[in-house]
């Protein structure tokens, strides 16, 4: 596989050459200035790519070419949102750039409530409590109808958990849920948005009443109007999995999160062009995964690796293990996926918060010492299994 980072680009205090320095052979990035919908042209990609080459590494994955909302819920500007998308695609295709990532969920991306799990070591990780989430759901957002989305179990906890909520407690968890984790990444709500809870519940009512069944349809219909464009190219996109795997997030449905999910995306339009993004993080957050089986079986159709691991904890509770741990087996999948033979791009996802990184005024997750401690690791598994390999 190649060993790949996630940059931010040229504000990224994570210089180009730190990174070199630390083995990274290709850089996972975005137009990050270009707002979502937007055309992303060939002369801004050209000049990314070629700041890239000068430090002796290759712009090896998009992550992401952002869905606008529109195209996820079949607004009426959605043909001509899938129209831009197209000739974004086109013009990276034309650059050389051929792995694209994009996600599929409705209005939020990633999410976590605790930015800084302490661990008994001094370090801290990212971490997924569900009564918090639902406290944000029904106590914050009051989104109509929540209660009768979760179980009177949760519902007691989190009156239970009302009681010890201070002001800042809630401001802290819109800030982790909507806010901090999702700029970055998507632009739907950014720091600094006066009202982000407004905002988002007017996003959310975009989607009002939409089925399962509508926004696989939806998906559908994109899949179908870029393939044309990636057959021209030979671009290869790679949807990433929902996270959490949830089947439903504030009452609106999710379609990538266990392998009936990725059997039927990968079915609905049957093109190598339309792969996956392996994100073992996000897939062994769900106990119901068996993160090494859907590897075997989605190896073929991947094209794009994210090595990171969860455990499970009791209550739908999961935290992030690091990533020699967890129960996403990482040796196992990196065994499954250097047999593939493609030189897949993978990348550390989300490390722990070590050695300062915590100060360092870092994307949540994407701290640098962690990612560069996990990086080592996995460097680490990725030669004893290049051993293995040379006496099989
Ligand atoms: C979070 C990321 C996601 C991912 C997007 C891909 O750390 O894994 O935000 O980049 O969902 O579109």
């Amino acid at each position: 596989m190649e060993k790949t980072w996630r940059w931010f680009g040229k504000k990224d205090k994570i210089t180009l050459g730190m990174l070199r320095q630390i083995g990274v052979e290709g850089i996972v990035t975005a137009l990050h200035e270009v707002s979502n919908g937007e055309i992303w042209t060939e002369e801004a990609i050209r000049d990314l790519k070629e700041y890239i080459e000068s430090y002796g590494m290759r712009w090896s994955v998009v992550e992401s070419l952002p869905v606008c909302e529109a195209i996820k819920y079949a607004g009426p500007e959605r043909d001509s949102l899938i129209e831009k998308y197209r000739i974004s695609l086109a013009n990276l295709g034309r650059c050389g750039i051929k792995t694209v990532c994009y996600n599929f969920m409705p209005v939020l991306d990633w999410a976590r409530t605790d930015l800084r799990h302490p661990w008994p070591d001094g370090t801290t990780s990212l971490y997924f409590d569900y009564v918090r989430f639902v406290y944000f759901d029904v106590k914050i957002l009051q989104r109509e109808g929540a209660q009768k989305d979760y179980s009177a179990d949760v519902l007691r906890k989190v009156e239970e958990l009302d009681r010890t909520m201070t002001e800042q407690d809630r401001h802290q968890l819109v800030e982790n849920i909507i806010v901090k984790t999702q700029g970055f990444v998507n632009g739907n709500i950014s720091e600094g948005d006066a009202e982000p809870v407004r905002k988002f519940k007017d996003l959310l009512a975009l989607y009002d009443g939409l089925t399962a069944e509508r926004l696989r349809a939806n998906m559908k219909y994109f899949l179908e109007a870029i393939m044309p464009v990636c057959d021209e190219y030979g671009i290869n996109m790679c949807v990433h999995p929902d996270d959490p795997p949830m089947d439903r997030v504030f009452g609106l449905p999710r379609i990538v999160t266990n392998a009936d999910d990725v059997r039927w995306l990968l079915k609905a339009v049957d093109n190598f062009h339309n792969g996956f993004t392996f994100c073992a993080g996000s897939l062994s957050a769900g106990a119901y995964n068996d993160v090494v089986a859907m590897a075997r079986e989605f190896a073929p159709r991947t094209h794009f690796v994210h090595l990171r691991s969860c455990d499970v904890l009791p209550g739908g509770n999961f935290i992030e293990a690091p990533h020699t741990a967890g129960r996403a087996h990482l040796v196992e999948l990196i065994r499954i996926f250097e047999k593939e033979g493609r030189n897949l791009p993978m990348r550390v996802d989300h490390g722990k918060d070590i050695l300062g990184d915590a100060e360092g005024g870092y994307n949540p997750g994407y701290g640098f010492y962690g990612r560069m401690w996990a990086l080592g690791q996995v460097t680490g598994m990725m030669a004893a299994v290049a051993d293995e390999n040379s006496k099989n």
